[in-house]
């Protein structure tokens, strides 16, 4: 980055008035930061809101609009004192619609087709910026640009871009550690702790009215309408990219139940049914033999077969267990699954235990939102408190076990156990459908297969035929 002598006299401001802080912080969506941003407070500081406002103004390139509009609030005091400088009339977007008077969103006077800047303090996901821009653009506002102090390096930028927004950042984050740096304002091990933390948390993604919106079209799709591939851009999440973009490449929404108890067993099966499913799912603890070299020798196969590693470990304790059974112990499962199954049962501390124990990898999980087994005591409210928690952290869920269609979020997959082309339970609780009906009537995107695979006389053979069946039923889905 070119030094820019007004840019760092205005961070070193900002961090001698408090609105740069370093620590241990819990962010919105939970997450656990060792930075946290408060340029709120810069209103009891005229100056440095200037500072902000002329460096935000001079990022914005020169375009000619007709308004300048801030998101709330801390977007306001600046949006404000650029109109000033400027003689750049503003627009206000309320947070809430009045209950009285005209009920209007948009304070101001516009015209349709008119165009207006976007104002933001911090982007993180760049939902807010989008928000807004949403109730810009009913109004036929031609909204297409926003001016960020800080952008987060979390995905926002990508992300409104994807909605056909232009984000223009003063600064990003690694650009200011350096600068704080220089500086001596905070010391390496600070800003290496910061530039850790963006890199394991770099993907976010925006979702409107619950429902994942996608392209300039602003076109919203239910998910069982969507083909897997289209479904890929309504993600940011790296696992679910990389499987959504494997499940159309090898044509197959079959993830194989391994539940068997050694390593040659576990081994001999990824080999044979490898090349038909998606999703490979162990319970590692039934390995009555396992090593690290189980795991190295899966590792190769995952690669060679090209699917994804997926231990059904169920986390169901609070943060603080979880984050030492997932990065620890016998079975390190965050060292080599790329998929974990968690329960909702604990509260959103299970999902936060889980993230702290990631390490810089793309990882990711599916909440058990119901269950299979008969007398399954996860009622229709508990599910719906699990879209909500998954929702609430996009950034690690990627999905549910179901057993129904408990969300249209194209985001979020849906894998349903239970399946058999034959039988209809066994006689511990485990009930079964068809592929078909588990696609169809069930929702699913990918069915999860055991023992009508690993007991079949040729896994491959029924695997293969698996495959085609919960395959062709996708496809019919989305015709
Ligand atoms: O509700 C559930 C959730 C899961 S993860 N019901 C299930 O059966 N499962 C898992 O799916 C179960 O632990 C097993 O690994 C697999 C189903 O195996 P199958 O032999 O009955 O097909």
């Amino acid at each position: 980055m070119a030094d820019n002598p007004a840019l760092e006299q205005c961070l070193i401001d900002l961090h001698k008035i408090g609105v740069i802080k370093f620590g241990d912080f819990t962010l919105k969506s939970g997450m656990q930061s060792p930075v946290y941003f408060d340029l709120r407070i810069i209103v009891s500081f005229p100056k440095i809101l200037e500072k902000v406002a002329d460096l935000m103004w001079a990022s914005a390139g020169g375009k000619e609009y007709h308004h300048i509009c801030g998101v709330p609030y801390t977007g306001l005091p600046i949006a404000t004192c650029i109109s000033l400088k400027k003689d750049l009339p503003m627009l206000v977007r309320r947070k809430e619609k009045k209950s009285y008077g005209t009920k209007k969103m948009v304070e101001g006077i516009y015209k349709a087709g008119e165009k207006c800047l976007m104002i933001e303090d911090v982007v993180v996901s760049g939902a807010s910026v989008y928000e807004t821009v949403l109730t810009l653009q009913e109004l036929e506002l031609d909204v297409t640009d926003a001016v960020v102090f800080l952008d987060r390096e979390q995905g926002g930028p990508a992300n409104l871009h994807a909605l056909g927004i232009n984000v223009i950042a003063v600064v990003t984050i690694t650009e200011m550690m350096a600068i704080l740096l220089k500086h001596s304002r905070i010391n390496q091990a600070t800003a290496d702790s910061v530039i850790e933390f963006i890199n394991c948390h770099n993907e976010t993604s925006i979702v409107a009215d619950g429902k994942a919106t996608f392209r300039k079209t602003l076109v919203q799709k239910n998910r069982t309408e969507m083909s897997f591939g289209s479904r890929i851009q309504t993600t940011v999440h790296p696992v679910a990219q990389k499987l959504l973009a494997l499940m159309v490449k090898k044509k197959s929404n079959l993830c194989v139940a391994a539940d068997v108890d050694t390593s040659a067993k576990l081994l001999e099966l990824a080999e044979k049914v490898g090349p038909f499913i998606c999703l490979f799912k162990t319970h590692m603890d039934i390995i009555k033999d396992f090593s690290k070299s189980t795991i190295s020798s899966l590792k190769d196969l995952a690669v060679k077969h090209d699917f994804i590693l997926f231990e059904d470990r169920q986390f169901g304790d609070i943060g603080n267990t979880v984050a030492s059974q997932y990065g620890g112990g016998l079975y390190d499962v965050v060292d080599w699954a790329d998929i974990v199954t968690v329960h909702g049962l604990p509260g959103d501390g299970v999902i936060k235990g889980l993230v702290s124990a990631v390490n810089g990898q793309a990882r990711g999980c599916m909440i058990v939102a119901q269950m299979s087994s008969e007398g399954s005591l996860t009622s229709e409210s508990y599910s719906k408190a699990c879209v909500e928690m998954a929702e609430d952290h996009t950034y690690f869920v990627m999905g549910f076990i179901s057993q129904g269609n408990i969300s249209q979020d194209p985001r979020f997959l849906h894998l349903t156990p239970g399946v058999q082309i034959e039988g209809a339970a066994d006689k511990l609780g485990q009930q079964y459908c068809s592929p078909r009906s588990a696609v169809l009537d069930k929702g699913a995107d990918i069915i999860i297969v055991g023992r009508g695979i690993i007991q079949a006389e040729d896994p491959a053979l029924a695997a293969q035929a698996y495959q085609e069946k919960a395959y062709a039923a996708y496809v019919t889905r989305i015709e």
